[in-house]
């Protein structure tokens, strides 16, 4: 396969992440508590998760939350016990320790946002983008999102809700992106799965990305690029401790060794909002004849996120 465009500068974005990096780290290590202590943010608004405005304390500081997004309509009904009162804790930027033991670093501006609209632009167009048919209790169903599959080598097959992605070789941005989340997570990575919303009406359901073919305990990175839409994480232990990002274009949130196994995410399905999304999220495939083995971590399109 060919590219069309130019790669940006790898070297430029790696070495502003790690300015940002030595930044995060010297706040992390001068703040003393982790940015989890924030109080919660009850669920609220009509019908949704709650708008996100406002602001909030961590320890002795105050802190300016995410700018609302909109509430969610319908269709979102939460289906665990605990969850209709559940409250999310929506920690801004920096390393953020979760219950347990794991932790998160969650960025929003690991990309100035003309570059973070440039490479969404780039791989919207370039991108083989192909919905795919998922098989969801003997039925089969559109996932409700594009997805393209990128790798390392051909051996690097990724299946998941019954269907398998072969991968493609990397396009030059999905490689400059790869190596700015390498640098943020400390890590290696060589398969990203990318998913395409084309608005508010696709999303992807509470699931772990726990297949055997990422190892015991797997580190994943994700680059967000366009509009911003909501992340959501909920600990498998107790459904009502929840946690909320806003991921907008350029931001890159990093799941730690363990996120997999205590915790699922999703990105809720929010009818109405206009924009598209990509997210690009990295990943090590240690194991890839285990690719069809699914650790059982919750079916990614079997349910809507909320
Ligand atoms: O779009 C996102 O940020 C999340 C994607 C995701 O959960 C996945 O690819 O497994």
């Amino acid at each position: 396969m060919s590219w069309r465009t130019k790669p940006c500068s790898t070297a430029t974005l790696v070495r502003r992440l790690a300015q940002q990096t030595n930044f995060w780290r010297a706040m992390s290590s001068s703040k003393g508590a982790s940015d989890a202590t924030a109080a919660p943010v009850a669920a609220g608004g009509s019908g949704g998760t709650g708008s996100g405005s406002g602001s909030y304390k961590v320890g002795a500081k105050r802190q300016r939350l995410l700018a609302p997004l909109p509430a969610s309509k319908g269709g979102n009904k939460p289906k665990a016990k605990g969850a209709a009162t559940a409250s999310y804790r929506e920690p801004g930027p920096g390393r953020i320790e979760l219950p347990g033991g794991t932790e998160l670093t969650y960025r929003t501006d690991a990309l100035p946002a003309a570059e973070a609209a440039a490479l969404f632009a780039t791989l919207r167009r370039e991108m083989p983008w192909e919905q795919r048919s998922v098989r969801i209790m003997g039925r089969a169903l559109p996932q409700p999102r594009l997805v393209a599959y990128q790798a390392d080598g051909p051996e690097l097959s990724y299946t998941y809700s019954g269907a398998t992605l072969a991968p493609a070789p990397w396009h030059p941005s999905v490689r400059t992106l790869k190596a700015l989340a390498e640098a943020a997570a400390g890590t290696r990575f060589n398969a990203c799965l990318l998913n395409l919303y084309r608005s508010g009406s696709d999303s992807i359901a509470w699931h772990s990305d726990n297949e055997r073919l990422f190892g015991e305990r797997p580190v994943i990175a994700s680059v967000s690029l366009g509009a911003p839409r909501e992340f959501l994480l909920r600990c498998n232990a107790d459904h009502s401790v929840r946690y909320r990002f806003r991921l907008g274009g350029g931001a890159l949130l990093v799941m730690g060794p363990g996120v997999q196994q205590g915790w699922m995410h999703s990105v809720p399905r929010r009818a109405g909002m206009a924009g598209e999304r990509i997210s690009l999220t990295f990943r090590t495939v240690v194991a890839p004849e285990r690719g069809a083995t699914d650790g059982g971590g919750g079916s990614i399109d079997g349910g809507v996120g909320g």
